[in-house]
């Protein structure tokens, strides 16, 4: 049911193209997958996430247990029926949200924490955490795993990474649905040998894929290219590899050139609702009064809903007068623009040209720290 095709590699850089079969669809590699956290992408219906054409999306066990319950969306007939989202979905284990709230306790089993609508004490453990994802039922399921703030000292990370291993131990005996792959998460903070010897002993648990977690924490992109450079070495070759949590245009393409295969971020949907505009030539702030009479497209390369039929000076006006349609536009512009560097970047990477198209597109996009 799963197959994952290693189609070509880069010959000037570790840029991967793959093929990853799934029981809900193919997804060709590298990918972004756009978050809808509750079960809904931000401000855009399936059938407009559909056609910025995104082939999965990713939601999270932490959310949708607290509400609406995985029993209910179970009852639905799963996560696709409940969304009505007919493609390929990964879940995300909870492991990064829980370690995000304030309040919480975390002990060798797992993390007790307080539901933050009424106050009810919750434990959330691998055991727990792979129940919860056989009943939302996604493609694609994330193994329990402690993401740990950055900075944290060499000590702390290595007894981390001790539990991490014993809880992805624990995931995959709890893990029960043949029709769902679980993925392996390699964590470490920003420590080579931790890195290394994390990536080595999930490899020897021979998971279908391996994400790379603990990045995107306030490291920087300097920091985050060594960890995948040290990281992504360590993983087998014919498996997908998933960077967690990230992030910026720059920051995927410099991971794709080290070969990561599966990117998730927030970015898009939420930069859109804040006016940020992603285009071929850099961001735009489209509450900014120069836009006021701008009457050309967001970005006139882009074949979007969005560019195709409004203009700059309408989404400004939208964002001013605090029209919704100003979140719905902006996010259909925003995950296109992300869904087709991607596009861009799979076609470099058949070409052997993919060093050349990230200078290019980086070059063409402004960023310089590259
Ligand atoms: N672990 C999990 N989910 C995540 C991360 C992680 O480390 C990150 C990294 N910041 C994003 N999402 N389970
Ligand atoms: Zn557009």
């Amino acid at each position: 049911m799963f197959q994952f095709t290693l189609l070509n590699t880069d010959s000037e850089s570790a840029a991967r193209r793959g093929r990853l079969q799934t029981p809900h669809g193919v997804i060709e590699t590298p990918i972004f997958m756009p978050v809808g956290t509750h079960a809904a992408m931000k401000a855009m219906t399936p059938a407009q996430v559909e056609e910025t054409g995104a082939q999965i999306i990713l939601s999270n066990t932490y959310h949708l247990h607290l509400r609406p319950g995985e029993g209910l969306v179970e009852k639905a007939g799963g996560l696709h029926a409940f969304m009505n989202w007919k493609k390929p979905i990964l879940t995300d284990s909870g492991g990064f949200q829980v370690f995000s709230l304030p309040k919480k306790k975390i002990t060798e089993e797992g993390v007790f924490f307080k539901h933050e609508v009424n106050g009810n004490e919750i434990f959330l453990g691998p055991a727990e955490a792979m129940a919860i994802q056989n009943a939302l039922g996604a493609d694609i399921i994330m193994a329990f795993d402690e993401c740990i703030p950055y900075p944290a000292t060499h000590d702390y990370a290595a007894k981390s990474i001790g539990k991490t291993l014993r809880w992805a131990e624990n995931c995959l005996k709890a893990h029960k649905r043949k029709d769902q792959a679980l993925f392996g998460i390699v964590q470490g903070s920003v420590y080579d040998d931790l890195r290394r010897d994390c990536a080595k002993a999930l490899t020897a648990m021979d998971f279908p894929g391996y994400a790379i977690g603990g990045v995107s924490v306030g490291e920087g992109l300097e920091l985050l290219k060594k960890v995948v450079d040290y990281t992504a070495p360590f993983l087998p070759e014919n498996k997908p590899r998933y960077l967690m949590g990230v992030g910026l245009p720059e920051d995927i393409l410099e991971s794709v050139e080290r070969g990561m295969d599966m990117f998730d971020c927030v970015i898009p949907t939420r930069y859109a609702r804040s006016a940020t505009l992603f285009t071929s030539r850099g961001k735009l702030r489209l509450t900014h009064r120069r836009y006021r009479r701008d009457f050309y497209p967001v970005d006139a390369s882009c074949s979007c809903y969005c560019c195709r039929n409004f203009t700059r000076a309408y989404l400004h006006h939208l964002f001013n007068a605090n029209e919704i349609l100003s979140a719905i536009l902006s996010a259909i512009h925003n995950v296109h623009f992300y869904l087709d560097m991607m596009a861009q970047t799979r076609a470099a990477i058949e070409r052997n040209e993919f060093k050349a198209f990230k200078a290019q597109f980086l070059g063409r996009y402004g960023f310089s720290g590259a």
